[in-house]
């Protein structure tokens, strides 16, 4: 029942969603099998690979016909090495860890991937809803992780502590915490250690909400990441929060510069099944916190239809570089800043359905910008309609608008 969930939750969300209405059309679960398809940038088959299966056990050798654990396979993979997760349900009651002592190197990244073609689904369910009870931890650095899907941790589906990874075609769902989040490995580790360098490329992450509907995104590099971490490709939608959230305390003091680019952040603050929880916050990229400068840059991404902003400083008065970006029909704002000394370039607000506010920036704004007072600009009569979206072949996010490609 759990993957006959999820499925049907992906292939809903992977159809069409009518911008007008919020309806989303029903589609065969065809992109989710050609998403994971593995034919673009997936890893090739590599020798000495170790594999890994549902039916695994601790002790077996690793090879094809006798597969091993996940977890015995983290502990024996060597340093570029490679573990094959075939396709199916592995069920955990516990989370599962790399270590902080296994990394890859910069010339060959450990490498922890789908077997081509197929879906390995890690399925966390057993958990109880805790902050201790995450799914997936990556505490080494120098990985790779590519095609994995995580659902139903009782905290984070995916939490990154170590630095120079890849993540890769991850589909993290139905967490009761943040999807996919970045974060230090523990309470005693340096600012000089926070996760750094880290890329989160053509994933998606979708339907994460906690009971009490405050803390789960889609994606969050917040509190305690340092410098260099990059979203690319990435798809957040339906959680019950934020679609991104890059929120900075005093306590722990600033984080580092993020980058988000050609991304898209949809229908957030409102879970597939029509779920609000009055304590969302509902923006689609959430930018600050505590009123601590961050200079982030986010460009050529787009936020649609999200309960309240598109794109919010949220009190971050830094510099950040805000370009080429598109916001449709977010509840309040499609671009909220009220502080700052942010730069804003050729950015596009519409609105074709939702009344909203009109769009506020401080900053360093200039006419190349089409910000939404009242009316729409002369770009948005190339936005209209339904958003539909899909991942090329070689992860690049392609996204359309009423039959037609956006390119911004
Ligand atoms: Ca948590
Ligand atoms: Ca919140
Ligand atoms: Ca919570
Ligand atoms: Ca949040």
């Amino acid at each position: 029942m759990q993957l006959k969930s999820l499925m049907a939750g992906v292939s809903l969300v992977t159809g069409t969603l009518v911008a007008l209405s919020g309806t989303m059309a029903q589609a065969a679960p065809v992109r989710y099998a050609a998403e994971t398809s593995l034919t673009g940038t997936a890893p090739s088959a590599a020798a000495g690979a170790i594999y890994v299966s549902p039916t695994g056990t601790d002790g077996a050798a690793g090879t094809q016909s006798a597969p091993t654990t996940l977890t015995s396979a983290i502990g024996r993979v060597a340093a570029g090495g490679t573990i094959y997760l075939r396709g199916g349900t592995y069920r955990y009651a516990s989370t599962v860890t790399v270590p902080q002592t296994s990394n890859g190197t910069s010339a060959a990244r450990t490498t922890l991937s789908a077997y081509p073609g197929e879906t390995p689904v890690l399925d966390f369910s057993a958990q109880s809803e805790s902050p201790s009870n995450r799914g997936l931890q990556l505490f080494g650095s120098y990985w790779h992780v590519y095609g994995i899907s995580v659902q139903h941790a009782g905290d984070n589906g995916i939490y990154v502590g170590g630095s120079n990874s890849v993540i890769e075609r991850t589909v993290t769902a139905y967490n009761r915490d943040t999807g996919l989040q970045l974060g230090r490995i523990a309470s005693t580790t340096p600012s000089s250690q926070w996760p750094a360098g880290n890329l989160i490329l053509s994933a998606e992450s979708h339907d994460n909400a906690d009971s009490d509907g405050e803390d789960a995104d889609g994606f969050a590099a917040k509190l305690t990441t340092g410098a260099g971490n990059v979203f690319r490709y990435a798809v957040s939608h339906n959680n019950i929060d934020d679609g991104w959230d890059l929120y900075t305390k005093k306590d722990t003091g600033p984080i580092g510069p993020v980058t988000i680019e050609d991304s898209l952040s949809y229908d957030n603050g409102t879970l597939s099944d029509g779920t609000v929880n009055s304590n969302g916050d509902r923006n689609g990229y959430k930018l600050g916190g505590d009123d601590i400068a961050v200079n982030h840059v986010v460009r050529r991404s787009i936020a649609f239809h999200n309960g309240k902003h598109g794109f919010t400083y949220n009190s971050n008065p830094g510099s950040m570089a805000v370009s080429n970006n598109l916001s449709i029909d977010n509840a309040q704002r499609n671009y909220s800043w009220d502080a700052g000394t942010s730069v804003f370039r050729s950015n596009t607000s519409c609105r074709f359905s939702v009344s909203g506010s009109n769009d506020k920036t401080i900053g360093n704004a200039d006419s190349t910008n089409q910000f939404w007072k009242g009316t729409n600009g002369s770009r948005c009569a190339s936005y209209a309609g339904a958003l539909r979206w899909s991942f090329a072949s070689d992860g690049r996010l392609v996204v359309t608008l009423g039959g037609r490609q956006v390119t911004l």
